[in-house]
């Protein structure tokens, strides 16, 4: 039996090999609580869902005047390599020549795999840039609400990301942590590129011992953790803007808010004013108009804001949030309201994001930028939102709004992803299905037949990380580690840097997109770039050979003890913020200016497209959509460690257990989830601790759409969910704005 250290995206693992199998998987000594989803490489790895040989599909080779049609339902051929390569090289060549780069999506979405070199999208865009570039994707399913708003209102959203205030700030300052949307654990296992301590369960824990009360406003009672002793606030889903409003107005009219912040540190207050107490559209937005839209009571909410304004005070709302129609809306309300209390740039003060969403949130750590694989750039410029894929591919010559701009949809005529699962990730999937039969030719880098690589025309087998040698090390991780090889390539995979070298080696670009250099000479340049970074920073890192010897580095500490508001608190003249008027904008003109219906110039209420009001009778639940709990995303689904997670092999769908009785369901039965747009199975469970209209149905089963019961098969939530920008702003998706009905499938 031998030992590697490999990372994944949910942890650093020592994993036992033996006869060329994976026995066993544990987590290092460095990481204080490593995450059970280590246990999905087990079985997953080797799994029979490997993608062997490349394979082009049947149709597509075939019949090449309807090579689109049998797309996501047809058979594939197995070809060797050098063929395939060949075909695929010629489609792109053809597609250049006849429609031009803008013609070839290369946006791939997705977290792939840890590893700094091996990075799927690195080595896809590093290629196509070398190709003459593609159509792009910008910002992402996680926070693109939240990326385009907040530079207008308070900072470009890597400041905010990695800059905000610590937990360590938290704890022994902050009185009253209010948190929409909770600080669900199950999401603190993740963080992107990899992570080595999971320390967010212990510091909240130590926040509470050290006093600090927690408020859980989510319409699930389980998002706050029951040890910390959280009081529980349950809004309907998508109404936290209106909760926010009935604060606010207490703190107004009550002589509570902070008028001298206000008037120093931020722009616009008077307009905010003015709508909440209703002096042009005649509506005070009272505790008694809040209570009526989002379903907490009037009292809980007065007492709620005079509490905050007594106490060291800190909000924080979770990234879902944003993830719903007008998701800009609770980011710039939770920032008015932290303004209206003053207590911003005051330690344990203020307000952040997503604390708990990934496991580096709110962490002191050294925020180091490690060298990256070089991409190159992309000769067209141009991108899309990320989120609007299909009405892209729908809607060729169309135009969309997004922050100011207007975007024209290209005619997409290729795809080529690596590394994401579109038919995970987005919305509306029955509508994406249509979308994705648009374009000539898919292709697909990935490790196992998921249905991304289900719908593709041409496969190429991955490689997992496991397979490969790599270094893990994130700006946001304390961390670097040298990745071990612990299997050989499975089958006849290769990594996503063979694949691409192939193709370049077709298309005569080959030395530009190798440079000559081995696996071995990237890691060695990659890590002698941030040698210098380092030096210039005042530190220094071993060598390579040190580091691959010793396989783990950590950086020196470099704890900031000062939140990085409290300069611009102290002096917004000196510490100005990164937006137009250097302030906080509680109003902004730019934004105002772009004259969005659906975005207007300061934080407001706005109805949600779809919510009970609008189709009570007929999708009387709101469906929310969280993160798995025994997964990352889509990935190892198949894993037994994931699959134990299910009830009857298909994803387990929440609900309270009046509303089950309503319905006659019982705990453990076959539903089925629908509403207009699809419907899908699901395991039934109950919770008494959540919203007797809401049921929660986690993302990541694989996609398998089927007739039986008309129904997608294994869960997948994206079949029902609305595939709409939060706004004309900023064009995030909208997931958990989404209403449903469930019912008992016999
Ligand atoms: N309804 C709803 N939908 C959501 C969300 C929600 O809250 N609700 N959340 C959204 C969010 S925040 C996100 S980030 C997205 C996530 O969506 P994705 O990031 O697209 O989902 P993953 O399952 O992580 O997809 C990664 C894919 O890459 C493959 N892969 C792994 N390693 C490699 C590699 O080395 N090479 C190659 N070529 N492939 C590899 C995996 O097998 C997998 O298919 O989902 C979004 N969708
Ligand atoms: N285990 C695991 N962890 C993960 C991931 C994973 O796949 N698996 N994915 C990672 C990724 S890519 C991301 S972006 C982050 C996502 O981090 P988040 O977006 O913060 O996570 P979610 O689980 O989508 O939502 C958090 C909680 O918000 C609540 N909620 C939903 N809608 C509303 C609302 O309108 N109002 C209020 N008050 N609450 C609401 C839900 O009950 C849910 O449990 O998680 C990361 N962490
Ligand atoms: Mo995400």
């Amino acid at each position: 039996m031998k030992r590697f250290r490999n990372a994944t995206q949910w942890g650093i693992y020592d994993i036992a090999v033996e006869s060329g199998r994976i026995v066993d998987v544990k987590g290092i000594d460095e990481d204080p609580e490593a995450s059970a989803i280590g246990q999905v490489l087990l079985d997953g790895v080797q799994h029979d869902s490997r993608i062997q040989r490349p394979a082009i599909r049947k149709g597509w080779l075939e019949n090449p005047d309807r090579r689109r049609d049998r797309r996501g339902a047809d058979e594939f051929h197995d070809v060797p390599w050098d063929e395939a390569l060949e075909i695929a090289a010629n489609e792109l060549t053809r597609v250049v020549a006849e429609h031009g780069n803008k013609a070839i999506f290369g946006g791939s979405y997705g977290w792939a795999s840890a590893g700094r070199f091996h990075h799927a999208q690195s080595q896809l865009h590093r290629f196509i840039n070398l190709l003459g570039g593609c159509t792009r994707a910008m910002n992402s399913y996680s926070t693109a609400a939240a990326q385009v708003i907040l530079p207008h209102i308070i900072a470009p959203w890597p400041q905010m990301e990695l800059q905000q205030t610590t937990l360590e700030s938290v704890v022994g300052h902050t009185e009253l942590f209010v948190a929409f949307g909770g600080l669900p654990s199950r999401n603190a296992q993740v963080a992107y590129g990899g992570v080595t301590e999971h320390r967010t369960a212990k510091d909240l824990l130590r926040a509470r011992l050290a006093g600090t009360e927690f408020v859980n406003v989510s319409p699930v009672a389980g998002d706050i953790d029951a040890h910390l002793q959280p009081t529980w606030l349950a809004p309907i889903p998508g109404t936290d803007v209106a909760l926010m409003l009935g604060i606010a107005y207490v703190l107004e009219t009550e002589g509570l808010a902070a008028r001298d912040f206000l008037h120093s540190h931020c722009v616009g207050y008077t307009k905010v004013k003015d709508y909440l107490l209703g002096t042009n559209d005649g509506m005070a937005k009272s505790p008694d108009w809040a209570s009526s839209i989002c379903g907490v009571e009037a009292k809980t909410i007065e007492t709620l804001a005079r509490k905050m304004a007594q106490k060291r005070t800190f909000l924080a709302a979770a990234w879902s949030l944003q993830r719903g129609d007008h998701g800009e809306q609770p980011y710039w309300m939770l920032c008015t309201l932290a303004a209206m209390l003053g207590q911003i740039g005051l330690p344990g003060g203020g307000f952040g994001f997503g604390y708990s969403a990934e496991a580096f949130v709110g962490t002191n750590y050294r925020r180091f930028n490690w060298a990256t694989l070089p991409k190159g750039r992309n000769p067209t410029g141009f991108a899309i939102p990320v989120a609007r894929i299909a009405d892209m591919l729908l809607n060729p010559g169309a135009t969309v709004d997004y922050n100011g701009d207007e975007i024209v949809y290209p005619d997409t005529k290729l795809i080529y992803w690596a590394g994401g699962n579109p038919f995970h990730h987005h919305q509306d999937l029955n509508r994406l299905v249509k979308a994705w039969r648009k374009p000539d030719t898919v292709i697909v880098n990935e490790p196992w037949w998921t249905p991304v690589a289900q719908w593709a025309d041409i496969v190429f087998p991955a490689t997992t990380s496991l397979e490969r040698t790599d270094i893990c090390a994130s700006s946001h991780d304390a961390y670097a580690h040298y990745m071990q090889q612990a299997l050989p390539p499975q089958h006849d995979a290769r990594s996503d840097h063979e694949i691409f070298t192939g193709l370049a080696r077709v298309l005569g670009f080959a030395e530009a997109f190798t440079e000559n250099k081995s696996e071995r000479d990237w890691l060695r340049d990659m890590w002698e770039r941030s040698q210098s970074s380092a030096k210039q920073q005042g530190f220094q890192l071993p060598t390579f050979e040190e580091f691959e010897a010793k396989g783990i580095y950590r950086l020196p500490e470099e704890h900031r003890v000062r939140d990085w508001m409290a300069d611009f608190r102290e002096s917004p003249e000196l510490s100005p913020l990164q937006t137009p008027s250097g302030k906080l904008e509680l109003y902004s003109a730019t934004i105002a200016d772009f004259g969005y219906d659906d975005c207007p110039g300061q934080a407001t209420w706005l109805e949600p497209l779809e919510w009970q009001e609008t189709d009570r009778q007929r999708y009387p639940l709101h469906l929310l959509s969280p993160q798995p709990k025994r997964r990352l995303h889509s990935q190892y689904d198949q894993s037994k460690f994931s699959q134990d997670g299910k009830i009857d092999g298909r994803e387990v769908l929440t609900m309270h257990p009046e509303a089950a009785a309503e319905r006659q369901l019982k705990a453990g039965a076959l539903v089925r989830v629908f509403n207009e747009r699809g419907a899908c199975l699901a395991g039934l469970s109950l919770d008494i601790n959540q919203r007797k209209d809401t049921v929660t149905l986690p993302t990541g089963a694989w996609f398998k759409p089927s007739t039986g019961y008309g129904a997608e098969q294994n869960g997948n939530p994206n079949v029902l969910t609305r595939d709409k920008g939060t706004s004309r702003l900023a064009q995030g998706p909208s997931a958990h704005t989404c209403l449903v009905q469930v019912e008992a499938v016999n």
